[in-house]
């Protein structure tokens, strides 16, 4: 059965609910938008066909109250929610209050969600489903020693895991027995103030491993299909910066084992949705399972560039309950495609937030340039949530095109009043590794120790000085405009002096 869907709340803000809303104008949905205090006059607001206030500025008293959003979704009349990425898409109280309230979650059904939420669960159903999984052991209820002989057997370096985990808060690595105790308890202790559960696990730590994830959907009908991959290795404090589709190291075999392996675990947990399957893939491209995310993910636009699929929709014929429209021999990846995450931050001073007001913006276009953005000139780029003000997504038919466009467009993007990641990028668009495709989660701590992003080559030394002369040319200019009316501005010393002269001419025909 297919019941249509007319009206979407999306429960998000920023680039992604952008995003949601103009994959709802494709389709002829309306959007419903929610904004807190501090989001009144943002982009998302003023691209939804409706919006709804629905708190102060801190995302615990509005797009975090699973309450406020339920209700204004009723009150709306909306027939579904997205939750986007972040905030609420993750959480399956959220998704079953939804379903209570006869308002479709658009995301897996709420046990999914709980079951791959917890890791070691998730370990466990990927272990029964027959995929690889990293040697490791739950040390649940184990004493110390049976714990530290877990770690023997495994062999250090060993990697402490939170169950609750994610974001690699209540992780470990312990390179050695005599530090062993104390690791394990101080993961512990972080996952229960980071998740409310202290339960932790090993595994054999993976010095340099690539993070390589597959994309999938599954409908009600039993369908699933894989969309190829996504390398996700550049990224600082488990906070991905840079991805891209194909992944430079994955051939069309490797995508098939990954791919069958991501269907096998999606059908193990009866996985309705858009989703996506985490692999570690080593040196010598053995791949290992990691984890489950049960949401869109931000990254999904690579894969949309080189699959032409458009994931939003998908999404929603999902929830409509309708059959996949394609089978897996449908899917064919075309091209390149690189995204690089724009925060408004500062990367030579170790990417703190810079807040304010942007006040000059100009995105970049031209062939294979997408930009997903949050905000537009004059927004004010707030202090209560995560930095990230657009994506810039480019398309090639080869990684070298796409690198080539990429830099193009980092050129041709304008950020002003807020300090922004753009030249973080450029420096990695020239980043020899980068270029080879050498890459590993340990790039940007190998490749820049000290935080180093400048570009300091003599073309843009020339650059930067001409925009300094230019800039104070200006000033100077603006000081002297507000001094003198236009009629009366400095010119040159001839045209002062013939000015004076038929002023005198004047004066003198009285
Ligand atoms: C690992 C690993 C090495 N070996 N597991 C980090 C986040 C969490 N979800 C899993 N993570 C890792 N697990 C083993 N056995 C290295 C990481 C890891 C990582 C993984 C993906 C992307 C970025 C990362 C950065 C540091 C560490």
């Amino acid at each position: 059965m297919t019941e249509k869907i007319k009206k979407i709340l999306i429960a998000n803000r920023g680039e992604i609910a952008v995003r949601i809303i103009r994959a709802c104008r494709d389709l002829g949905i309306e959007s419903a938008a929610v904004y807190s205090e501090c989001d009144k006059t943002a982009y998302h607001v003023r691209m939804a066909d409706e919006a709804y206030y629905i708190g102060p500025s801190p995302s615990t008293e509005s797009y975090l109250v699973h309450e406020r959003i339920i209700e204004t979704a009723r009150k709306c009349k909306a027939d579904a929610v997205h939750p986007g990425y972040g905030f609420l898409a993750e959480n399956p109280s959220f998704a079953e209050k939804c379903l209570e309230a006869g308002i479709i979650f658009i995301g897996p059904k709420p046990e999914t969600i709980r079951l791959l939420g917890d890791k070691l669960l998730a370990r466990d159903t990927a272990l029964k489903a027959g995929l690889p999984v990293v040697p490791g052991r739950d040390i649940g209820g184990l004493d110390i020693a049976s714990a530290l002989a877990a770690a023997t057997d495994i062999g250090f370096p060993v990697l402490v895991k939170a169950a609750g985990g994610g974001g690699g808060k209540g992780m470990r690595v312990v390179t050695s027995e005599d530090l062993f105790a104390e690791s394990l308890k101080s993961a512990a202790n972080e996952a229960a103030s980071a998740f409310g559960d202290s339960r932790v696990f090993l595994e054999k730590y993976l010095p340099r491993p690539r993070h390589i994830e597959i994309q999938i959907l599954a409908d009600t009908h039993g369908n699933c299909i894989y969309l190829g991959e996504r390398e996700c290795s550049i990224q600082r404090r488990h906070q991905k910066v840079i991805e891209e589709s194909p992944s430079p190291v994955v051939t069309e075999a490797l995508r098939e084992q990954m791919g069958r392996a991501a269907v096998s675990i999606a059908r193990s947990a009866g996985y309705v949705g858009a989703g996506t399957v985490e692999f570690l893939v080593d040196h010598d491209l053995s791949f290992y399972f990691l984890e489950v995310n049960t949401r869109l993910q931000v990254e999904h636009p690579v894969t949309e560039m080189v699959t032409g699929l458009d994931l939003v929709k998908e999404q929603v014929f999902i929830a409509e309950g309708a059959p996949l429209k394609y089978i897996q021999e449908d899917i064919k990846l075309l091209g390149h495609a690189i995204e690089c995450r724009i925060y408004a931050e500062k990367p030579e001073e170790g990417f703190v937030p810079s807040t304010g007001t942007l006040t000059h913006y100009r995105i970049p276009a031209g062939p294979g340039v997408r930009v997903d953005s949050g905000v537009l000139l004059n927004s004010q780029i707030p202090i209560f949530y995560d930095p990230m003000i657009a994506k810039l997504i480019v398309w090639g038919k080869d990684r070298r095109e796409t690198i080539d466009r990429t830099r193009r467009a980092l050129q041709e993007y304008r950020v002003g009043g807020v300090d922004s990641t753009i030249g973080f990028h450029l420096t990695i668009m020239d980043n020899e590794k980068f270029i080879r495709g050498d890459l590993s989660t340990r790039f940007l701590e190998e490749e820049y120790p000290d935080n180093d992003y400048h570009r300091l080559d003599g073309e843009v030394l020339e650059k930067a000085a001409i925009a300094v002369a230019l800039d104070s040319f200006i000033n100077e200019r603006k000081i002297i405009l507000s001094q003198t009316s236009s009629h009366n501005r400095p010119a040159c010393g001839w045209v002062t002096y013939h000015r004076k002269n038929s002023l005198r001419q004047f004066r003198g025909s009285r």
